[in-house]
């Protein structure tokens, strides 16, 4: 056997806001499930970054999907994993405070519905939803990558190494102490750090010093809003920071195709 078949091969896939019928899609073509959308992924690897709710019509079907796919992956051998996105958190405040406010701003409620929230992802959740959502990592180094949801700091005020930041989060989602979770949503919402030069990629490297990895992959902050093109147009993830970093938000809720982002063995970035 070489190690082309034994390696498996790891794909990693941005924000789906509620856009199930373009997943499934992106699915498809990459033979990862079939047309009556069981895993046909084999031994593959396939991690998501979280924000699957949220301003789009099927954020709960789109959390089902995964949570079958995990299922079937791991009896086929291969795995599908996913990150904790802030949209996941707006959703389960909303659904565990409501109305309440701790008076640094608008209740949990107004805050998840400006953020998109849709009322048929609040009604259809279940307790299965939620205990699934409140044991996603936050962070995870895979294939020598590490995956985050955003392209923000708040990650390294909340730990000093992976199973920290990932302690952290499980922690205050199994608490109800609602302004340390409006602080963290405040937190969460934030983008755009690795950007700037150079400091950006200054950034990074900081990161992946702390937490591992030779190379960040998020999510959080749709391409076409960095490259300013339209969401139609992208269709590859956006390499920057010399490298260190790779944004896959191919920005679905705002039209975009989207794409999965299939990682190149070997080293990227050094
Ligand atoms: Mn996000």
């Amino acid at each position: 056997m070489t190690m082309q078949e034994i390696t498996p091969s790891v794909y990693v896939i941005g924000d789906i806001h509620g856009q199930l019928k373009r997943l499934l899609h992106l699915l498809e073509e990459a033979h990862l499930i079939n047309h009556k959308h069981t895993w046909t992924g084999g031994n593959a690897i396939l991690w998501f970054l979280g924000d699957f709710v949220d301003r789009g019509p099927d954020g709960i079907e789109v959390i089902n999907l995964v949570m079958r796919l995990q299922t079937e992956a791991a009896a086929a051998g291969g795995q599908v994993s996913s990150l904790l996105g802030n949209h996941e958190m707006l959703l389960f405040a909303a659904y565990r405070f409501g109305r309440r406010s701790t008076g640094l701003g608008s209740s949990f409620i107004s805050r998840w519905k400006q953020n998109g929230g849709n009322k048929k992802d609040i009604t259809s959740l279940t307790r299965e939803h939620l205990a699934w959502i409140a044991e996603l990592p936050t962070m995870a180094l895979v294939a020598d990558r590490l995956l985050m949801h955003a392209d923000n700091s708040l990650y390294l005020q909340r730990g000093r190494s992976i199973d920290e930041v990932n302690a952290t989060f499980k922690k205050l989602l199994r608490t109800s102490n609602a302004l340390e979770w409006e602080e963290t949503l405040e937190d969460f919402a934030r983008r755009g750090v690795f950007t700037h030069k150079p400091e950006g990629e200054n950034y990074a490297r900081r990161f992946l010093s702390i937490f591992g990895g030779k190379q960040l992959i998020h999510g959080h902050t749709p391409i076409s809003l960095v490259v300013n093109a339209p969401a139609k147009k992208v269709t590859e993830p956006l390499i920057y920071a010399n490298e260190t970093c790779v944004n896959v938000d191919g920005g679905l809720f705002m039209g975009g195709p989207g794409f999965i982002y299939q990682v190149p063995t070997g080293l990227a970035a050094n």
